[in-house]
């Protein structure tokens, strides 16, 4: 006897829905051609992914340290929770509340994403919590929010993309990074629309694009600089859109006119011709759609840069509008909703401010809590691990969905903080490089084993269903949360049952930006997800937002004049050559998963360092010959691959590997003012062969 469970794939923020079959013991993926988002679609990790479910190296027991320096040993789940809230007494009356601090992860439901944000702040009363999200789409979002009043990654369904006339999409590499998505680019191009690509590398996803803007890195304020310049040269402007629906005009024009096309060229490296010919196929099309992701995105002016193509966009008229808009696409499996809920520093639940008071009354409303409990905003995530084990830093951390060790910027220095910290707690399905540092690891379940929702890029709110039993030994972060919450004296404030912590969220975020009053787990089954805003349980949801008017106080979306600014750490006689960083297909983020999946494993076995050939004979690299990277931060070792796809004076590093080739051992943590993003896809680096 079979049985077939639909539910999504655990990985990015497409959350493809898949099915999984299980026969006896054994769990294998099957399509489901009727989810609308993928339509039976998956990438290659999607495809393996069960091989997660039943892996050798699951953790099923926690596993504790008696003393600095010592090993680790698996021990029972009463001495693990009780050594970690004795440890967390222990730092709070030895340097108050505000030094336990919580480090959350955009791969969790939107119930366990919920959960953590309240057990900071009504559970341990620290404002200490922040999550990797930070260094995933923050940028995008401070834009969006600047710009329109709200932050949805895309306000429209991806079936409008084909709809679009041209599409310019920026710093992404769908292609790789979410393989099913090029069906709607394939019916866009079968349908005569034309695609425009601007990266540093001519990825997969620019094969096929009708203009590839190969620019220097960091150059991308510049560049929508730049088109918006010939736009307004050239009579593209809708004039009745931006005076209908928009304010602010008037300084970005007086902007942009100092923006030539030579000048952009010197800029960017592009060449007029194809800024001029990317302006009028955006200008003259019908519908077009501007899309980034974190190639835009990951710079220490990350957010000046999507509120240029914002800007671009918006004088256009190429936005409010079907197969119209500005969009980003996120990352992680619930880089959206894991964004709404309050795991971030300076949120509360719906979207909330947790520096508004009426957004905090609210809360401690739904909460039953005193709002003068309820702590203010917190570090951000760079500032938060950069701060760790320092006097006024938080001394003892929780990490849940995270593998920092790997993926946060200057890697070394983070590995310093973590152990410099008084007590480390990591929850994780497998020994992580993050969790082997911890003093305790906690086994947790994985996608297949529990229920909850999760939020796609599309802003669609899907139900992740339980497919199969955990592993003994294993319970999930709600259940770990809620035990924690028991010994610390504050259990009646939660619940570990996901159904009941939704039913709270539905209430946490009715009246927010993100509402989910009218989403329930029966109307997601029953129309292939729900999009948000849905402030009732007769409200449809909301596919399209901003046809009629923006989510700003006046309805309308706001022009934000940005300048070019130099990159944080520019190429240098010391460091003479760009260090870019990014994915590849069959890896997935720190890797702790994929890297033990063994077909993705043969895939893509080992870090290495894209080079152009003739930058490589000039230091004297053939390709397969291992380079040494350098860095003010520090130093890395991977294979030299030659390729005529990148820049010449740009290498790329890809980040889903530890040991030698990990490569935030290199990156910078220059941040964003605004969004605090880490400049993850700029710095100056040298290269030598070995
Ligand atoms: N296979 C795979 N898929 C994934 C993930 C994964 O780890 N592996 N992770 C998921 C997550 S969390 C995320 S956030 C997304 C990320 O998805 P993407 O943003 O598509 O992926 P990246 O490779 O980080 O960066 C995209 C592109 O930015 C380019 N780039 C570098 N510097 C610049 C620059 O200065 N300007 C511009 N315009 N472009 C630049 C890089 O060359 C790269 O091709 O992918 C999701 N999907
Ligand atoms: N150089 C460079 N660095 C980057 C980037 C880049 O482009 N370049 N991109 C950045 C981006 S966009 C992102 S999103 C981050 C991602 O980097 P990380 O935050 O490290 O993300 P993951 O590798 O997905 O780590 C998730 C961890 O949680 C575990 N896990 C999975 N599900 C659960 C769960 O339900 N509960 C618990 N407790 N654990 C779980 C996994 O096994 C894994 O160890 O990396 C950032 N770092
Ligand atoms: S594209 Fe993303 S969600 Fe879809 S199968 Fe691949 S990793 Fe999973
Ligand atoms: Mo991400």
């Amino acid at each position: 006897m079979s049985s077939a469970t639909a539910t999504h794939c655990p990985y990015c923020a497409l959350q493809c829905g898949m099915n999984l079959v299980s026969e006896g013991d054994l769990i294998t993926v099957a399509a489901r051609p009727d989810f609308p988002t993928n339509k039976g679609g998956l990438c290659q990790k999607g495809w393996t992914s069960a091989d997660l479910i039943a892996h050798p190296d699951r953790l099923t027991s926690p596993w504790i340290r008696d003393r600095k320096g010592g090993e680790l040993r698996p021990c029972e789940w009463d001495e693990a929770l009780d050594r970690i809230v004795t440890e967390i007494r222990l730092a709070q009356q030895k340097y108050g509340l505000d030094s336990i601090g919580i480090f959350g992860g955009g791969g969790l439901t939107n119930e366990k994403a919920y959960m953590l944000g309240k057990f900071a702040r009504v559970a341990l009363r620290t404002p200490n919590i922040d999550y990797n999200g930070r260094f995933c789409m923050s940028s995008a979002a401070a834009a969006g929010i600047k710009a329109f009043g709200i932050d949805r990654g895309l306000p429209f369904p991806l079936e409008d993309i084909p709809g679009a006339e041209t599409i310019l999409l920026i710093g992404s590499n769908p292609a790789e990074t979410m393989p099913p998505i090029m069906q709607y680019f394939e019916e866009h191009r079968s349908r005569g629309g034309n695609l425009i690509v601007a990266d540093p590398r001519r990825t997969p996803t620019a094969q096929n694009a009708a203009v590839f803007l190969q620019l220097t890195p960091g150059t991308d304020g510049a560049l929508a600089n730049g088109l918006l310049h010939i736009a307004m040269a050239d009579g593209l402007l809708d004039h009745d859109f931006i005076e209908a629906r928009t304010t602010g005009f008037d300084a970005v024009r007086r902007t942009v006119a100092s923006y030539w096309p030579d000048r952009v060229e010197r800029i960017t490296g592009v060449p007029v011709k194809d800024l001029t010919k990317a302006a009028h196929l955006m200008g003259e099309a019908a519908t077009a759609m501007v899309l980034t992701a974190r190639g835009a995105e990951q710079q220490s002016k990350g957010v000046e840069n999507v509120q240029a193509f914002i800007n671009l966009a918006l004088a256009l008229g190429k936005a409010g509008k079907p197969h119209c808009g500005y969009g980003c696409l996120t990352g992680q499996g619930n880089g959206q909703g894991g964004r709404e809920h309050g795991q971030k520093a300076d949120q509360l639940p719906g979207y909330r401010k947790i520096d508004n008071p009426a957004h905090r009354a609210y809360i401690a409303g739904v909460w039953g809590v005193d709002e003068a409990t309820i702590p203010g905003p917190g570090r951000s995530a760079y500032e938060l691990l950069d701060t760790l084990g320092t006097p006024g830093g938080v001394r003892a951390l929780m990490v849940a969905a995270s593998n920092v060790v790997v993926s946060a910027p200057r890697a070394s220095h983070i590995e310093e903080r973590l152990d410099a910290l008084d007590f480390l707690l990591v929850s994780d399905i497998f020994l992580s490089e993050t969790a082997a540092r911890a003093d305790v690891v906690l086994p947790v379940t994985q996608w297949a084993e529990e229920e909850g929702t999760m939020t796609n890029l599309e802003g669609r709110v899907l139900l992740r269903r339980r497919a199969s039993e955990p592993p003994e030994g294993v319970r999930s972060d709600a259940q770990i949360l809620k035990a924690l919450a028991d010994r610390l004296g504050a259990g009646q404030y939660f619940t570990e049952r996901p159904r009941e912590i939704f039913e709270e969220l539905r209430r946490a975020s009715a009246g927010g930006a993100a509402d989910y009053a009218g989403v329930t787990y029966e109307r997601i089954a029953a129309q292939n997800g729900v999009f948000w805003p849905c402030p009732s349980e007769d409200h449809p949801g909301t596919p399209r937002m901003f046809l009629d008017k923006f989510a700003t106080e006046d309805g309308r979306a706001k022009f934000h004049p940005v300048a070019h600014r130099e990159v944080a750490e520019a190429p240098d006689d010391e460091y003479p050559l760009y260090l870019t960083t990014g994915r590849v297909m069959a890896q997935y983020q720190s890797g702790t998963q994929t890297r033990r999946v063994e077909k993705l494993r043969a895939n893509a076995p080992e870090a290495f360092v894209e080079i152009h050939p003739s930058l490589a004979r000039r230091f004297g690299i053939a390709d397969g010959d291992m380079v040494r990277l350098a860095t003010r931060r520090g130093a890395a070792e991977a294979k030299a691959r030659l390729t005529t796809s990148i820049r010449q004076d740009t290498i790329f590093v890809p980040f889903h590997w530890a040991g030698k080739g990990r490569a935030n051992l290199l990156t910078n943590p220059a941040l964003d003012p605004t969004s605090r993003m880490p400049e993850f896809k700029i710095c100056a680096v040298q290269i030598a062969k070995l």
